[in-house]
């Protein structure tokens, strides 16, 4: 069985650096004038925004990387020169990303069509309040602190890399990731970046888990809340209940995919609270606060929040606080996608944050039947798996609407049964991908 092959004109030229890839024949001159013209249209700004990182079949003509190509966040000092450069450092191509102001980009879910199981670091969508800090880790610390610890101590970097350390894949995704949906599949716009389903990844994870930093720190029985401190100018931080800090799998985690964290995803180290929204993984945190009462702060009373008729207030919060994500599943082409006719192999990828997933089937008649979808390679509980279905495409306008559930009997819901809220969180129901067949 052949790969569905990307057919459609404004489908992208090849993923930097991924040599495995799939190259698409025919895309890369118009490519080659997108690129060129965003890049004009960047230096026109004033280096505001970033010029897009040359694809290989760019390379010489493409206008060079003034201010983003650093990767070593090791040796980048201070964070005194923010205004002067842009929020997020690594490079956002745009065929691999959709910026949503200059400060979140959502992967390209068709780059996850790509060979391979986890989301390459220079492929994992950013969400940031504000710039990304470029902290040293030689003067980095970790404080660990509270009325709720008694013995408060602080780490270095070099410390806690000795520290006994676990090595998971899992997915993160941010509480956002869907929120167009509300205005495009219920008619009703919610506030907030209007992210596809690009605002989640699968990466593998190294870090020390919360709960040995914590006991080190002599963890009170009565100890209620453990909030993780980032040292953004945000300083962006969510609370979370100590039986949730105490689990196997939250960790304060300083490797990604192999590498030390990149600076835009936390660098020194990042708290990865698998399963929960995107918030409750604090990146560069300098912090832990541990506490004999609950907290409340921005991010669990006005933001990342339930906000709406459906959700009565919970004082001091606006209302229900989000904490875990739902199954979902994407369909790994560009929005909108166009194939030819004929036979191919359509693939995406199901997630959920209770385990495993069971089963994936596709509907391509708008929902109204479902075939079952293969699973294919790793099936990770709490980070995902790809599917497959081989279909023949006849000509005409179509969607693709695949449907997850995982091991625990969850499932997605039609998007009829979703529930609005103002924010636009957790938007849950299976998502038909617009596809054109020529
Ligand atoms: N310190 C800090 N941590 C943060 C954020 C932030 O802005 N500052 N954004 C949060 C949100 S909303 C999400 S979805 C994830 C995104 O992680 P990523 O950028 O590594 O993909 O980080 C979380 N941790
Ligand atoms: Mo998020």
């Amino acid at each position: 069985m052949r790969k569905t092959t990307l057919m459609n004109e404004a489908s992208p030229p090849a993923i930097p650096r991924d040599a495995a890839a799939p190259r698409h024949a025919g895309t890369s001159r118009r490519r080659l004038l997108e690129l060129l013209a965003w890049g004009g249209a960047s230096a026109a700004l004033g280096g505001c925004e970033r010029s897009p990182t040359p694809g290989p079949a760019v390379t010489s003509s493409a206008p060079p990387v003034p201010v983003n190509s650093s990767t070593s966040a090791a040796t980048a000092t201070g964070a005194g020169t923010a205004a002067a450069r842009s929020p997020i450092v690594k490079p956002t191509p745009a065929e691999v990303f959709v910026l949503h102001g200059g400060k979140n980009a959502e992967m390209r879910f068709e780059t996850m069509a790509a060979p391979g199981y986890a989301t390459p670091n220079e492929r994992f969508f950013v969400r940031s309040h504000g710039t990304t800090p470029l902290l040293d880790a030689a003067t980095w610390k970790l404080s660990i602190e509270g009325d709720g610890v008694e013995k408060p101590y602080q780490l270095s970097y070099e410390e806690l890399l000795k520290l006994p350390a676990r090595t998971i894949t899992r997915y993160l995704e941010c509480a956002g990731n869907g929120r167009s949906f509300y205005e495009a599949l219920l008619h009703r716009k919610a506030a907030g970046d209007p992210w596809r389903l690009g605002a989640w990844g699968i990466a593998e994870w190294t870090g020390v888990p919360l709960a040995e930093l914590l006991r080190r720190a002599g963890i009170k029985a009565g100890a209620v809340d453990v909030m993780p401190i980032g040292l953004d100018d945000a300083k962006i931080e969510r609370p979370m209940p100590v039986a949730k800090a105490m689990e196997e799998d939250t960790l304060l985690a300083y490797q990604m995919n192999g590498a030390p964290l990149p600076p835009d995803h936390g660098f020194p180290a990042r708290v990865l609270v698998p399963g929960w929204a995107g918030i409750a993984s604090i990146k560069w945190v300098g912090t832990i606060r541990v506490s004999a009462a609950p907290l409340f702060v921005k991010y669990n009373t006005e933001d990342y929040v339930f906000i709406g008729p459906d959700y009565p207030p919970q004082p001091p919060a606006k209302g229900p606080v989000i904490t875990t994500q739902l199954v979902k599943s994407a369909v790994a082409l560009p929005w909108p996608a166009t194939l030819a006719a004929g036979a191919h192999v359509l693939t995406g990828y199901a997630w959920s944050p209770a385990g495993k997933i069971a089963g994936v089937e596709v509907s391509l008649d708008g929902g109204r039947t479902f075939k079952p979808a293969k699973l294919v390679g790793p099936n990770v509980e709490r980070a995902g798996v790809r599917w497959e279905l081989a279909a023949e495409l006849r000509p005409g306008e179509h969607t693709i609407t695949p449907r997850a559930s995982d091991e625990k009997g969850n499932s997605q819901p039609d998007v009829a049964a979703q529930r609005y809220n103002e924010k636009g969180y957790l938007f849950g129901a299976a998502v038909p991908h617009p596809l054109t067949v020529t």
